[in-house]
């Protein structure tokens, strides 16, 4: 039954009309779980291909994070280390190659590339890694940098965000993942990731990357001291940019993970039914986004099920060697393609491999 209040809510999204921040907001407060997995479920249904209703993306992936020697400080972070801390560590070019030909050989058709903010690893050594991946293995998608780390290496070289972007398109760049994007709220960055570069400038750099032809992905990370207005908010500022830009192709609600981080003890940490519903309010606020990632390395395997019936419609991938939200004891490892296809089947979901850029893949 749907609150009297909400109907004239629901009736819009029924008739694929644009929902605005007050009606969003009512949303989030107002709707309880089966009302938004509903509407949810509906609007994740009327974006998929005819008879692609059912299917569920997943994709056959490493990730590659080749420093975790950063100069930023993030209170949510258990990754990062200081240059000289324990456990500190820079691969050399051989090594990071290494790791992404041994995904290729495993079946990867993705590299996932990440890393802290190093000042000794940043573009010289970036270009020669993305040349050196390229060169060993061909036909990987190198999926990299935050924008967080291009607006880092932008500062270092004094280039310009298109001159950073076409230096790594040239070495080897072929899209972006959307991490860094954290909560837009200035109050919220300022506590929670003073150094990372503010909002606008986040979007600015996916909008130059658009505007190059890269494709790119958004997140946002929930339970990190912000309010539920921040995450619409945050939310309906990339409606905004990817109306203006087109690029993006996927939004992925994150969810804090807390074990050997500072933030652990400033917040209430985020609950499941929070996790659900910033599932289902980025499927009905994001008209404009072709899917929504249950990113399950953070919801772990059953609630990543239950993502997909508040409008989920991919669930990442083998994510083999993920190291940021294990560092902060999310306890899910990368998986096998055989395990990630029955999570899907169980869930009642038709599981489709596919590419980066959501082409199917078909395997003999
Ligand atoms: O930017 C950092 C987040 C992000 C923690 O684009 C944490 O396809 C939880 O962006 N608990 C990196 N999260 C991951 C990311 C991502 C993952 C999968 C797919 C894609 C994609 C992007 O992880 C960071 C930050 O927002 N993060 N620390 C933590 N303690």
């Amino acid at each position: 039954m749907i609150l009297a209040s909400l109907k004239n809510i629901a009736d819009k999204i029924i008739a694929n009309e644009r929902i605005n921040r007050s009606e969003a907001i009512e949303l989030y407060q107002q709707a309880d779980l089966p009302t938004l997995g509903y509407l949810a479920n509906l609007v994740r249904q009327r974006k998929a291909k005819p008879n692609q209703e059912k299917l569920v993306w997943w994709n056959t992936n490493l990730h590659l994070n080749p420093t975790n020697v950063c100069i930023g400080r993030c209170n949510f972070c258990a990754f990062a280390k200081l240059p000289n801390e324990e456990g500190a560590y820079t691969l050399s070019i051989d090594e990071a190659t290494a790791k992404a030909f041994k995904g290729y050989e495993l079946g990867a058709t993705e590299v996932h590339i990440v890393g802290g903010l190093n000042p000794k690893a940043a573009l010289p050594y970036y270009s020669e890694l993305l040349k050196s991946i390229k060169k060993n293995v061909p036909n990987l998608h190198i999926k990299a940098f935050t924008a967080v780390e291009i607006g880092f290496f932008a500062k270092l070289t004094k280039l310009s965000y298109e001159e950073v972007l076409k230096t790594l398109v040239n070495a080897g760049l072929d899209s972006m993942p959307g991490g860094g994007a954290e909560i837009f709220a200035k109050s919220v960055r300022d506590e929670a990731c003073p150094d990372k570069i503010p909002a606008e400038m986040w979007l600015e750099i996916h909008n130059t990357a658009h505007k190059l032809g890269l494709r790119s992905n958004a997140t946002m990370l929930a339970g990190i001291g912000e309010k539920f207005e921040d995450r619409i908010d945050h939310i309906l500022t990339l409606r905004e940019q990817q109306d203006k830009s087109h690029g993006f192709q996927t939004f992925i609600p994150l969810s804090c993970h807390y074990e050997d981080t500072e933030i652990a003890a400033l917040v209430e940490p985020i609950t499941g039914i929070e996790q659900i519903k910033n599932i289902a309010i980025g499927r009905l606020l994001l008209d404009n986004f072709d899917h929504i990632k249950a990113y399950w390395i953070q919801l772990g395997q059953k609630m990543a099920q239950v993502a997909l019936q508040f409008g989920a419609d991919d669930i990442d991938g083998t994510v083999v060697d993920e190291k940021i939200t294990n560092a902060a004891g999310s306890g899910h490892k990368g998986t096998q393609a055989d395990i990630l296809k029955k999570i899907i089947i169980n869930a009642g979901f038709q599981p489709q491999e596919r590419d980066t850029l959501y082409n199917i893949i078909s395997r003999k």
